[in-house]
C-alpha cells in the first residue's frame, strides 16, 4: 500500500519530470535555432525520455492505490547563453533530479513502503546513466574548447546517438 507521504512526494516528482520535459523541449528549440541540428535532435529525444519518466511514475501511483495528479509546471527558461553553458545546465539539472530521487528513496524506506522503494530503483539506475552521459558530453565540450571544427563534429556525433527503447509505462519492475 502506498504511504500517503510517499504518494505526495511521488506526485511532486511527476511535476519535476514534467518540468524536465518542457525544459529540454526549450533547449532543443534553442539548439535548433542556433544551428546545432544534431544536438537539437539529441535533446528532443531526451525530452521524450523525460515524458516517459513522468508517465511511468504517474501510472505507478495509480497502480499502487494512490491518486496521480496532472501537475502545474513552472515556466521553462529559453535563454541558455552558449552551447557549452546549455549542457552545463543540463548536467546541473540532472544532478538536481538525482537528489530528488534519492530523497524519495529515503522517504519510502523511512515509511516502510517497500513497494515504492523497489519501484524507485529503476530511477536510481536511470539517473546514474543520465548523469554519466551528460558529464561525458560536458567533458567533450571542454576538450573541443572554442574550436569550430571540433564543435561541428561534436554536434554531428550527438545527432547520431542512438535512442534508447522506452520501457513499458506501467509499473512493470522488469522494465
Ligand atoms: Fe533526466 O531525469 Fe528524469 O528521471
Amino acid at each position: 500500500m502506498l504511504a500517503k507521504k510517499v504518494e505526495n512526494a511521488l506526485n511532486e516528482q511527476v511535476a519535476l519530470e514534467a518540468f524536465s520535459f518542457f525544459q529540454y523541449l526549450a533547449m532543443a528549440s534553442w539548439l535548433d535555432n542556433n544551428g546545432f541540428e544534431g544536438a537539437s535532435k539529441f535533446i528532443y529525444n531526451q525530452a521524450d525520455e523525460e515524458k516517459m519518466h513522468m508517465q511511468k511514475l504517474f501510472f505507478y501511483i495509480n497502480d499502487a492505490g494512490g491518486f496521480a495528479k496532472a501537475p502545474a509546471v513552472p515556466q521553462a527558461s529559453h535563454d541558455f547563453g552558449t552551447f557549452a553553458e546549455l549542457f552545463d545546465k543540463v548536467l546541473a539539472h540532472e544532478k538536481k533530479v538525482s537528489d530528488a530521487i534519492h530523497e524519495l528513496v529515503n522517504l519510502a524506506l523511512a515509511e516502510k513502503d517497500f513497494t515504492s522503494f523497489n519501484f524507485l530503483q529503476w530511477y536510481v539506475a536511470e539517473q546514474l546513466e543520465e548523469e554519466n552521459l551528460f558529464r561525458t558530453i560536458v567533458d567533450k565540450i571542454k576538450m573541443v574548447g572554442g574550436n569550430t571544427d571540433g564543435l561541428y563534429m561534436l554536434d554531428k556525433d550527438l545527432g547520431t546517438m542512438s535512442v534508447k527503447p522506452n520501457p513499458p509505462l506501467n509499473s512493470d519492475l522488469g522494465a
